[in-house]
């Protein structure tokens, strides 16, 4: 039976995921959400996954979400050996040190320098840089190692696989300076089944993803300059109405020979101004 996945390519993390069954040659039933029309909030899929996150697997009974909890799980049911995640403790600990420093560092750098840039705006410098010492450690990973844990392919290297494309299609970075990482992504490119293809079709559906955002995104700050100007014509409405209420006010309060002097006081619209004329109403009103 297939198993269903909840998804999006434009989301490096499924992509992880889609990649990662390539090469378990699971069969997927791929269930496309869209988040812009915030599919991923429908509630039978809150029902399966109350943090409404993509990827999510579900398997039979068994439902996992969290990108790298999903390639353990899938290499710990449907691997043919232990090499993709080792049982042996010290192994194990090495390819999870790679998975939390996918996650924890490399990939939240990422996001962090490009966030600004995709709302619009421009990146940080010492973000890029941030971006720039987490590659280095990655290059100090393979340094003397055909993969990231070792000589052999692990689940640490799917994820990290698809935070490097990513990293490569949004910034630009020159990987000449990381001749390990260089070497590395190379041969993710020749070994890993389906990677390039994966990588381009998210690449195609990301722009239109990004031209769609940016124009929600507009329309949405249209609509927040309307209302804000609305808002501001209601007050200047009410100010009007209350500045003319009080003049008439002080027109009857005022006695028929006091009426002259009380026009030139009640139009105003300064503090001041209201202040002498509340003065001028007590006086009128004490004669
Ligand atoms: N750490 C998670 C990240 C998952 C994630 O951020 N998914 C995004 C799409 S890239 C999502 O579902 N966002 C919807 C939301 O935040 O409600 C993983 O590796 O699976």
């Amino acid at each position: 039976m297939p198993l269903d996945l909840y998804y999006n390519i434009i989301s490096p993390p499924c992509r992880v995921v889609l990649l990662f069954a390539k090469w378990l040659k699971l069969e997927l039933n791929l269930i496309e959400l869209d988040v812009l029309k915030r599919e991923h909030y429908k509630p039978e899929f809150v029902k399966l996954n109350p943090q409404h996150y993509i990827p999510t697997l579900v398997d039979g009974d068994v439902i996992v979400w969290e990108s790298s909890a999903v390639l353990i799980y899938l290499a710990e049911k449907y691997g043919t050996d232990d090499t993709l995640y080792p049982k042996d403790i010290a192994l194990r600990a090495k390819v999870n040190q790679r998975l939390f420093y996918d996650i924890g560092t490399l990939m939240r750098s990422v996001t962090t320098y490009y966030h600004p840039i995709l709302l619009g705006g421009e990146g940080k410098l010492e973000d890029f840089k941030k971006v720039q010492d987490a590659v280095t450690v990655l290059d100090s990973f393979l340094h003397g190692s055909r993969w990231t844990a070792g000589e052999n392919v692990t689940v640490a290297d799917f994820a990290i696989a698809v935070t490097v494309a990513a990293l490569d299609g949004l910034l630009n970075l020159d990987f000449a300076v990381y001749p390990n990482v260089h070497r590395w992504y190379e041969q993710c490119k020749r070994e890993l089944v389906g990677y390039t293809e994966i990588t381009k079709e998210a690449a195609q559906k990301t722009q239109s993803f990004l031209e769609r955002f940016r124009a929600m995104r507009a329309a949405e700050q249209q609509q927040l300059c309307t209302l804000q100007q609305q808002h501001q014509d209601v007050q200047n409405e009410q100010h009007e109405a209350h500045q003319s209420h009080r003049y008439t006010e002080l027109q009857t309060l005022q006695k028929p020979g006091e009426r002259e002097n009380a026009q030139t006081v009640a139009p105003s619209n300064t503090p001041v101004d209201e202040a002498k004329s509340d003065e001028s109403s007590k006086m009128s009103t004490e004669d």
